[in-house]
């Protein structure tokens, strides 16, 4: 019996249970999202729909070594301010959910669509990974993206993927188990903006939840009740009631402006049109044959025109430098010289050279 016991308790104390780390799959609607849920999870998902909706949400589990992921897909958004029922739920998903992780899914060739979700998800404060899908596509149009300038202005992971070919999944992984909090760059770039002063640090998020709270979203406002706490809630709600009432405009709207004016910035410092090789390839190409054409037809202008004039052409001019050249150089100084001479220039009589071999053949 005791004997028993100690084999029964050394397996339970060996075999641990492992950790289940949540993973929410987030991005634009059509980037590839449901093809990484896929990639990391294999075919065994569970599909429901949200509650109330008939929006679908599939959930699906992974294992990486040790560690168990729960990964979960959601609809496509195209900002974190919900405008629609797929946004909305997006949005649910995340609050309610309280992930360990953030993959941002993105479409490499819309980047700004991209970093305006970016820098509402870092605003969570949440360790994420924004994956650059659709490399080959981007890399077709000739965009090439900063991905590290990209991952140092947020301090979070960037991966390169083409999803549809598994490529990038192994980067991914070790990116997962790799990750950080981000970092919110919006209060230090634009610290002057009142409206940064007045709402910076009193909730997390503080301008993200600003924002949800201005869409008069009765669910939403509920649960990001739950999610921040009475307490910041309504100290958030104060605040901007302050801003208000001191004749500072409306906080969200400014808000806005701030994040769009750090979006066209980071767009256009992260985002490279490379001039495509292979065009350019041509270009040069076509450039050496049009110049060698145009000096063609010069010289053969030249040589019709100094033929009519009985000038010197181009071709009398070359002709004498060459003689010369040569009749000085194959003078019979040496062994053979004469023979060369003859078979190049011709002989020489009084009218000047004539060639031997024409001389022959006549
Ligand atoms: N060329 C290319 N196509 C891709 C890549 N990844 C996904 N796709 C294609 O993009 C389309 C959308 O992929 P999904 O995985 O359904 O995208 P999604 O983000 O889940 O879309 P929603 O759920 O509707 O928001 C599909 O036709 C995929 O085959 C990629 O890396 N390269
Ligand atoms: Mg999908």
């Amino acid at each position: 019996m005791k004997s028993a016991f100690k084999k029964e308790f050394k397996i339970v104390a060996t075999s641990s249970p492992p950790d289940l780390i949540k993973v929410i799959l987030v991005g634009n609607p059509n980037v590839g999202k449901s093809v990484i849920f896929r990639l990391l999870t294999g075919n065994y998902v569970m599909v429901s729909n949200f509650p109330g909706t008939t929006v679908e949400v599939s959930r699906g589990k992974m294992r990486v070594g040790d560690v168990l992921y729960e990964v979960i897909d959601t609809p496509g958004v195209n900002s974190l301010i919900p405008q629609s029922e797929d946004e909305w739920v997006a949005c649910e998903i995340l609050l309610r959910e309280k992930p360990d992780l953030i993959v941002q899914v993105a479409d490499a060739k819309n980047l700004r669509r991209t970093l305006l979700i970016t820098s509402q998800l870092v605003e969570l404060g949440i360790p994420m990974v924004l994956v650059l899908n659709m490399i080959d596509e981007a890399e077709d149009r000739g965009i090439e993206i900063d991905a590290q300038g990209i991952s140092r202005f947020f301090s979070i992971p960037v991966v390169e993927t083409i999803a549809i070919y598994g490529k990038g999944k192994k980067q991914l992984l070790s990116a997962l188990a790799n990750t950080q909090r981000p970092v919110n760059p919006l209060p230090t770039l634009y610290a002057r903006e009142k409206v940064i002063q007045e709402l910076n640090g009193v909730a997390s998020p503080a301008f993200l939840s600003a924002e949800w709270l201005a869409e008069n979203n009765r669910d939403l406002t509920r649960t990001l009740a739950g999610y921040l706490g009475e307490k910041q809630l309504s100290q958030l709600k104060e605040r901007q009631e302050r801003y208000h009432a001191a004749g500072y405009g409306n906080p969200v709207k400014q808000i806005g402006e701030v994040r769009n004016a750090m979006l066209d910035e980071a767009v256009a410092s992260f985002k490279k049109k490379r001039r495509n090789r292979f065009v350019e390839e041509i270009g040069g190409f076509r450039k050496l044959w049009v110049s060698l054409l145009v000096l063609g037809l010069l010289l053969f202008a030249w040589n019709e025109l100094g033929s009519l004039l009985r000038i010197a052409t181009p071709f009398t001019l070359l002709r004498n430098v060459v003689e010369q050249k040569l009749d000085a150089s194959l003078s019979a100084n040496y062994f053979g010289g004469n023979l060369v001479r003859s078979v190049l220039l011709g002989e020489k009589t009084d009218k000047g050279f004539y060639n031997v071999v024409l001389r022959s053949v006549g």
